[in-house]
């Protein structure tokens, strides 16, 4: 007799013919999973799997990464240059000498006429370590130009700028190990089962084995919200009123940690008067969690033997994301949870390499963690380079968000475009278009040619994607993670690396300075500039990174292996050694809905899409599962407009519209709705960005909205240009 399983048909796992498996790291997200690429007879890369003794990703990857192969030969990859006289002429085929003396050429005459700070760099996190270094030498020490920045400003941004104020540097201190020592975890503005599935996937397994409690502070009742113990709906963009009242408990009732307090940092009195403003009481008017629940969090979180937080996009993405980190840094310090095993302030990082670029691309000063406003740092890299340290500037240039205005303003004419996407990702998209068409040149160097930026370029450089090239990422916890090479770059495409060392020579200064031609060759520079250093990367090697699966930094030379923690021993970054507890007054200072515009307007992302779509909305197995751009909505909200389930509805902000399918859920509250931003022409035609003061960063997920029911649905998708068929 049959039972079970034997009765129904087998699950068979098609047989891809995979003759070779070789190493590498996911070029999606920061968690930083190690896998490994089948190739065929044939050489094709047909099948992707995780790397069993891979300590980040232990044998898993999420959905993105079992289809990563299927990249290396999606549609519209770009596989020659690009160029046009005119924007909105068609293109014609030319080669990379043509394409790159176009560009030199024209970065030469832009400088030339309206001085050095008028072409702009925008950049990314998701190129190699070794191209951002090479990329910042062009830009810093070639080019000239103070107005380089990347994408990183709409992401991490608030982050580092929150840890140096708090701790004197950049660096997470943390690593997942926590989560295996950690007797409480704070998530806040994170979604992690869908945006670091991994990382979830390892705090998971550690709750199998022992139960500690879990609390979501999420404005929507997301999948991390539905499995925590305590979920908080917070209103959104005032995290840092809770997080003030929190410090407000934990110091009214005495729960503290006086002797971490005293002798790792300075700023205890002025704090202590500061929260004593934000009593539960007054703080649950603000915040919307009622004041029960904020004194049970505080000595939940207070009592633990050790506790940390975790957060992602809805801190960062807000009007006060700097403030909000430091208030994160804050309440560890205040319970001594900063630097041991389950206590830290952990920021889960974006973009693949958006660490990568925070240590090495000299976006917002020199390599390895130096600043422009030191001298010694620019002495330093300055003969390092061999050039003269008066080339650079005193002090940082333009953020991205910034520079966007200052095109409009007339001050930068000329703009490189490296790895992003801002004709979707950046806030209100039909201003960045009317900035693009500013422009006297522009060139975007993109792996795909059907990159919605695009549309306004003068020239098109073709870049090879993720294991096309080799080179390291930084992921969330400090690993240096490498990135083998394992196919050739899609037709005459070429490496970030190589086009960056090949525009060098464009210009005579890069003449006489050193391009290494392998990333390899870069690494070595990497080492020795950062060789007693906070993130010393000395004791790594290409090899030994392969071996261990990716090392933490500080590595340093003759070191085993890397640190899995920062700031073990309380000593800091600040010139005293101690960490600062800083004041945070809450000002509201963000649209909110009102009379005209009832809605909030939140935004973010799905699992099975990574950002501008470039890449999975051309993965069937991905693309399938989201291939419209909709928004969830409340079904008692939706009752009272007539908007019903499947639907088209249309919002309006007072930058725009956009015409999206209504899926009812009960996870948005009735004043909200939340909407993926994966999708071209849609939630960031209506966003407003509102930036930080200190990061810069946009409130991408603030601000107000109507809805009314559309009921054309021919119409609406026509008019939606983001329903893409690949
Ligand atoms: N599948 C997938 N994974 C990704 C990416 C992707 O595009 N797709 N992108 C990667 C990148 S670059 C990043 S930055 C990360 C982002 O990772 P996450 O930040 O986890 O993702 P988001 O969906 O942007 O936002 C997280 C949550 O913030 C909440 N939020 C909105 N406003 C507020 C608020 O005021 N307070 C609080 N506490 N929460 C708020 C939203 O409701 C949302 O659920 O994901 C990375 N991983
Ligand atoms: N409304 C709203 N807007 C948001 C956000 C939000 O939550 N809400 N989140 C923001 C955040 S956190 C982020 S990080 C940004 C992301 O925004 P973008 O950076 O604009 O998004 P991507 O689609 O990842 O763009 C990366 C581009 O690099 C290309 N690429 C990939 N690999 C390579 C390579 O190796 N070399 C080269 N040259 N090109 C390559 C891809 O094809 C793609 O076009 O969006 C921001 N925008
Ligand atoms: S969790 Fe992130 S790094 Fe890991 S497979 Fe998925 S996208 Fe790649
Ligand atoms: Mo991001």
């Amino acid at each position: 007799m049959l039972f079970g399983r034997k009765k129904k048909n087998p699950i068979k796992i098609a047989d891809k013919g995979v003759v070779d498996w070789k190493y590498t790291t996911c070029g999606y997200c920061s968690t930083g999973c190690s896998i490994e690429v089948g190739l065929d007879a044939g050489g094709q890369a047909v099948a992707s799997r995780g790397v069993g003794g891979a300590d980040v990703n232990r044998g898993k990857l999420c959905l993105k990464g079992i289809f990563e192969h299927e990249l290396f030969t999606s549609s519209n990859r770009g596989s020659v240059p690009l160029m046009r006289e005119k924007r909105y002429d068609p293109f014609r085929e030319v080669s990379w000498d043509q394409a790159l003396d176009k560009v030199g050429s024209e970065i030469q005459r832009i400088q030339g006429s309206y001085g050095r700070d008028a072409f702009a760099v925008v950049s990314t996190g998701q190129i190699m370590t070794e191209e951002f270094y090479t990329l910042g030498k062009l830009a810093r020490g070639v080019i000239g130009t103070n107005n380089y920045d990347g994408n990183t400003t709409l992401c991490m941004s608030s982050a580092v700028s929150g840890y140096k104020r708090s701790f004197g540097s950049d660096g997470p201190p943390g690593c997942y190990d926590d989560f295996e020592h950690t007797e409480c975890l704070l998530a806040i503005g994170s979604n992690l089962p869908e945006q670091h599935p991994v990382i979830f996937w390892r705090l998971r397994e550690v709750l199998e084995k022992r139960k500690f409690p879990i609390i979501v502070v999420d404005p929507r009742v997301t999948m991390f919200a539905q499995m925590a113990d305590m979920h908080l709906p917070i209103t959104p963009g005032t995290d840092l009123v809770l997080l003030n009242s929190l410090a407000h408990v934990i110091l009214d009732e005495g729960l503290e940690d006086h002797g971490y307090i005293e002798a790792n940092t300075n700023g205890y009195e002025d704090f202590a008067k500061l929260v004593a403003q934000y009593d539960p009481t007054t703080a649950s008017k603000i915040c919307g969690i009622d004041e029960d629940t904020i004194r049970n969090v505080a000595r939940t979180y207070a009592r633990a033997g050790a506790a940390m937080t975790i957060w992602t996009m809805g801190i960062n993405q807000s009007t006060h994301g700097s403030d909000g980190v430091v208030g994160i840094n804050n309440l560890n310090l205040i319970t001594g949870n900063i630097g041991k095993p389950g206590g830290s302030s952990l920021s889960i990082t974006g973009q693949s390499n958006a660490m990568g670029t925070r240590e090495w691309s000299s976006c917002s000063g020199l390599p390895g963690y130096r600043a422009l406003e030191s001298e010694a740092d620019r002495e330093d890299i300055a003969s390092f380079w061999g050039i003269d340290p008066e080339f650079f500037p005193k002090k940082r240039g333009l953020f991205q968000t910034d520079i966007f205005p200052a095109i409009e303003t007339g001050q930068i004419k000329g703009l490189w475009i490296i790895a992003t996407n801002p004709m979707t990702s950046m806030t209100n998209t039909a201003r960045i278009r009317k900035t693009l068409e500013n422009l006297e040149f522009l060139v975007v160097q993109d792996a795909y040619q059907d990159v919605e930026t695009n549309e306004y370029s003068h020239v098109y450089l073709p870049a090879g994607l993720w294991a096309e090239k080799e080179g390291c990422f930084t992921n969330t916890e400090r690993r240096v993670n490498l990135t083998r090479n394992v196919v050739p770059p899609y037709g005459d495409s070429k490496p970030d690396l190589w086009i960056f060392s090949e525009m060098a020579k464009r210009f005579e200064q890069g003449r006489k300075m050193r391009f290494p031609e392998t990333a390899e060759g870069v690494f070595e520079e990497l080492r020795q500039l950062s060789k007693g250093r906070m993130l010393d990367y000395s004791g790594m090697s290409y090899d030994k990174i392969e071996q261990q699966r990716g090392i933490q930094w500080p590595c340093t030379e003759g070191a085993q292996t890397g640190t899995p923690r920062l700031y073990v021993d309380g000593k800091f970054q600040h010139a005293d050694g101690k960490a600062k507890l800083i004041p945070l007054p809450f000002v509201d200072n963000n649209e909110r809905p009102d009379e005209e515009y009832p809605f909030w307007l939140n935004s973010g992302r799905v699992v099975e899409h990574f950002h501008t779509r470039t890449r999975t909305g051309k993965i069937g197995n991905l693309n399938k599962f989201s291939p419209t751009p909709y928004m969830e909505m409340n079904p008692d909200a939706a009752r009272a407009l007539g908007v019903v389930h499947g639907s088209y509805a249309r919002l309006t902000s007072r930058r725009g519209d956009a015409v999206v399918m209504v899926q009812l859920t009960q996870r948005v509250p009735p004043n909200m709705v939340f909407i993926p931003f994966h999708f071209h022409e849609c939630v960031n035609r209506l966003t407003l960005g509102l930036l930080d003061p200190h990061s810069r960063q946009p409130a991408f997920k603030h601000c107000a909205v109507k809805i009314e029911p559309v009921a054309d649905q021919q119409a609406a998708s026509v008019r939606n240009k983001a329903a893409r068929t690949y």
